[in-house]
Order: structure tokens, then sequence, then C-alpha cells
């Protein structure tokens, strides 16, 4: 079982360099355009804001792991779906602040958008729903014989839902290449998760179903990565779901407004010590990967590019 307590250990396998540059760059995007919407949320310039700081390097190792015409359908907190799919900072921004130029026409501030031409499907707000729909997509792929995966998010609270028993049902008996990805981040809104669920893994969850199961350390990037385009490539050649848990932690509050004064300090506190940025860069540093002055670097570009979209 993982835990806050469990290492984060990187496995570089035989990754090339400059994958690894793209990866620290692709994971250092959505927290710092996080980092920006705080801000704008003070001023505020935003209604509100869903943090998914911690939980970044699941959606970026899902994205990178994916191929471009593959669909995903991403939840309130995947930020890093929509960057790692390079969709223009200036449309995001737009869409979080209600505005014409933005995906819904300023009929939503948040995560209730999709864009097909990024192939990213807009989240369903009451969560379980949004899993049928990555057996519908997959369903199509199978009847067009494409050999592409679909790939559905959902937290640990959206996992209690009817929905997430019927998809994987469905997907387990009619062999649709689904990648149901659970991210389990400890809480859904209040409620832990020790009165979420009993099992000790979701992936345990698979059984159940017939189906496989894994369970990663979604505060590694390079292990969802691995892991995601493992999976992709057999599931492609051999199509059928897979349920993947990603242990993380919700670092902030369900969303800005209601704050986070009923998890434990000292459960941050441990799960601060495996951010998911912080020790990727580490590690990059100590291989020898990444400088001083690449970083600095990247993060400039990043920065100026925040800036000059929101302008
Ligand atoms: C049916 C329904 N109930 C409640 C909500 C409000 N809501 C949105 S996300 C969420 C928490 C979901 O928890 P989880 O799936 O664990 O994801 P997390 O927010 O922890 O990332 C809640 C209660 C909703 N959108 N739909």
């Amino acid at each position: 079982m993982i835990t806050a307590e469990t290492p984060l250990v990187f496995d570089r396998k035989r990754y090339r360099d400059d994958l690894l540059l793209q990866m620290y760059t692709a994971l250092s995007k959505p927290r710092l355009i996080e980092e920006k919407m705080l801000v704008l949320l003070r001023q505020g310039k935003i209604a509100k804001w869903f943090s998914g700081i911690g939980q970044e390097a699941i959606s970026v190792g899902v994205t990178m792991a994916m191929n471009a015409e593959e669909y995903i359908l991403p939840m309130h907190r995947n930020l890093g779906v929509f960057t790692t799919r390079n969709i223009p900072l200036q449309r995001l921004f737009s869409q979080f602040q209600g505005k014409i130029g933005g995906f819904t026409n300023g009929r939503d501030r948040s995560f209730h958008f999709g864009s097909q031409d990024y192939k990213i499907i807009g989240m369903i707000s009451h969560l379980g729903p949004q899993m049928g729909v990555a057996d519908g997509i997959a369903l199509a792929h199978r009847l067009r014989r494409e050999h592409c995966i679909t790939a559905v998010f959902t937290g640990d609270g959206g996992a209690s839902e009817g929905d997430f028993h019927e998809s994987i049902n469905t997907a387990a008996v009619w062999d649709l290449p689904v990648l149901f990805i659970v991210e389990n981040n400890g809480y859904g809104l209040s409620t832990p998760s020790n009165e979420q669920f009993r099992c000790a893994s979701f992936a345990d969850k698979a059984l159940g179903y017939g189906i496989e199961g894994h369970s990663v350390d979604g505060n590694n990037v390079l292990k969802v990565y691995d892991t995601v385009r493992q999976l992709a490539e057999s599931m492609r050649q051999n199509p059928r779901p897979v349920l993947l848990e990603c242990v993380t932690f919700r670092m902030r509050g369900h969303e800005e407004a209601s704050g986070i004064k009923y998890v434990p300090e000292d459960l941050l506190a441990q799960w601060a010590v495996k951010d998911p940025v912080k020790n990727f860069e580490r590690f990059l540093i100590q291989e020898g990967v990444l400088t001083q002055e690449y970083s600095d670097d990247a993060i400039t570009r990043i920065k100026q590019e925040i800036d000059s979209s929101l302008q």
C-alpha cells in the first residue's frame, strides 16, 4: 500500500534526457499557473478555483503517455491534462474568467469544459457519469477497428457512485480499452478515505470485475508515465479495460472557498515532503540532466507565457 511514508524513488529506465526535460517543463507549467490563479482569486479576477497542487504528476504523466488523437476525460483537478495537450493559455484563462473567448462562451468558469480539437471531453459535474462516456468512446473505437485507448479520471469520492460499477463492469464484459484512473487523494470534499471505502487499494477492486488493476505513487511522474505508456501500448493491441489507482494527496481545500481545516496538519506536512514537482526537479539535478540555468530559463519562459496570455 502506498502512503505518505512511501519514499519517492525515480527510475529513469532508458528514457532520454530530452524527454525528462520535457516532462520537467510540463510538470512545472500547471504548478505555476495554479500559483497565479490563487493570486487572481484574491484579486477577484477569477471567482473560484479547484486546486490540483500536489497532484500534477498524474495529469502530466498520463497525458504525455497517450497519443494526441486519444481521448482524455479529466476532472476538476486535472489542469495538467489541458496544459500538456498544449491548449493556448489565452483560451484557458478566458474560460476561467468566464469570457467569450473560452470554451463555453462564458457559461462556466471552472473545469466543466472540453475541446474536440484537443480530444478532451469536459467533466460531467456529477462525476461518475463521465466514466460511462469513456465506455462509449472506447466502443466507437472498437467498432471502427481503431487501435486507441481512452483515459478517464475519477476521484476516490467519485468512485463511490454507482456509475463507477456500471461503467467498469460494462467495459469488462465488452473488452473496452478504457483506462480508469482513480486519483486517490485522501479526501472526497471533507470525507476522509476511511469513511469512503474499505479496500486497501483501488487496484483490489479490479479483481471483482475480472480486470487488471495497478496502484502507483501518483506523486512520481516517471512512474505514472512509464506505467501508462506500457499499459496503453498493450491495451491498443489487446483491447481491455484497466483500473489504475494513483495515490496522492489533496494539498488544498476541495475548492478555495471551503478551506482545509478538517485535514490534520501533520498529514499535510508529510505529503508536502513528497511534492511531485520539487522532488522530480531534485532528481533531475542529481542525475546531471537538469542544470540551474536550464530550470531558471524554463520557469522564466512559462511565467512570461502566463503573464502575456493573461494580458
Ligand atoms: C452527485 C454530486 N455530488 C456532489 C458533487 C459536488 N462535488 C464535486 S467534486 C466533489 C468531491 C469529489 O471527491 P473525489 O472524487 O474524491 O475527488 P477530489 O475532489 O478529492 O479530487 C463533490 C462532493 C457533485 N458535483 N456531484
